[in-house]
């Protein structure tokens, strides 16, 4: 039995230490939103699923095991030899700022379609997590997502998605045109303050939070970074402050969040508790290199209540 069921597009990941036009070091590991956030899940004790193409290559090999080593299921994954396993390089390219250049058009990935997906809903799980990353991919990722987010809510699975808003895969309005058509299927809608009239236009946050409760989302959560996270639900609504913790890498924040929120939705956390976990998550990300690897276990999930600087013996 499966909690959560995602898909999406996994790369190659490299993190420069220098302008990558100066060469020197990198260090190689995967990356991908839904998978950020199976991983996040995964090692919060929940049963994932996570679903994708990779290229018939070595980092398509790296994809898949990293995935199981982390204890997600990646038995509906398969290789593609239409295309490789696309790569993403980090660039820190001053203290705070990271560059993404990806090498991804004409990825295996970009391949994915409905047939692809549709079996990983097989047993029904309690949640399909999805992102808006993956109709940016072209037009056969984005059939692939209309058709499991259909045929899922249909089942009476959950269906959570997560904005993510990726300006250099397609515009807002490209956007806005593909995942408003998603709504009446949504349960759960995960955005940035500056992502969430992309599903839900209107002129004020207020307006934007009102239309999607309106049309029988449950749960609207908006990311404020640095400033936080509020959620709402048709009954309450909450906030949690960011918590205070040294900057290592951004890079993954926004998945970590979602994957406490949803870790709190299937535990059957209240509202509060459930922001709390994600703020909680999504601050290992920010203090930890890398987008997925700081993540905590269920057991960890307290070690930032301790002052900075305690070494834990
Ligand atoms: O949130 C971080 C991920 O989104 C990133 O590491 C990789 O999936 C990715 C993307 O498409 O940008």
């Amino acid at each position: 039995m499966i909690d959560i069921a995602t898909f999406g597009e996994t790369m190659a990941a490299l993190r420069a230490l220098d302008p990558v036009r100066l060469g020197g070091t990198m260090r190689l590991s995967i990356a991908g939103a839904e998978s950020n956030v199976a991983i996040g899940l995964a090692r919060l004790g929940h049963r994932v699923r996570w679903t994708g193409l990779v290229g018939d290559d070595e980092t398509g090999e790296l994809v898949l095991r990293t995935l199981r080593a982390e204890g997600v299921d990646v038995t509906r994954a398969r290789t593609d030899e239409r295309g490789p396993t696309g790569l993403i390089l980090f660039e820190r390219r001053v203290a705070d700022l990271t560059r993404v250049i990806y090498h991804r058009a004409g990825s295996a990935a970009s391949f994915l379609a409905p047939d692809d997906v549709l079996p990983s809903l097989d047993p029904r799980p309690r949640i399909l997590h999805v992102t808006g990353i993956t109709p940016a991919l072209g037009p056969r990722p984005a059939a692939a997502v209309l058709s499991a987010v259909t045929a899922a809510s249909k089942a009476g699975t959950r269906v959570c998605l997560d904005v993510n808003h990726r300006a250099s895969l397609w515009s807002r309005a490209e956007a806005s045109d593909v995942l408003r058509p998603l709504l009446p299927w949504l349960s759960i809608v995960i955005a940035s303050d500056d992502e969430l009239d992309l599903i839900a236009p209107a002129a004020t946050e207020r307006d934007r939070v009102k239309a999607l409760l309106d049309a029988g989302v449950t749960d609207v959560v908006i990311k404020r970074g640095a400033d936080g996270a509020t959620a709402h639900t048709p009954k309450t609504e909450a906030r949690a402050p960011a918590l205070d913790v040294p900057v290592a890498d951004t890079v993954g924040a926004g998945d970590a969040f979602t994957a406490g929120y949803l870790s709190g939705v299937l535990d059957g956390l209240d509202l509060p508790a459930r922001l709390n976990r994600a703020v909680t998550t999504g601050a290992f990300a920010v203090a930890s290199p890398g987008d997925w690897e700081g993540l905590p276990t269920r057991r960890e999930l307290p070690l930032l209540e301790a002052p900075p600087g305690t070494t834990v013996r």
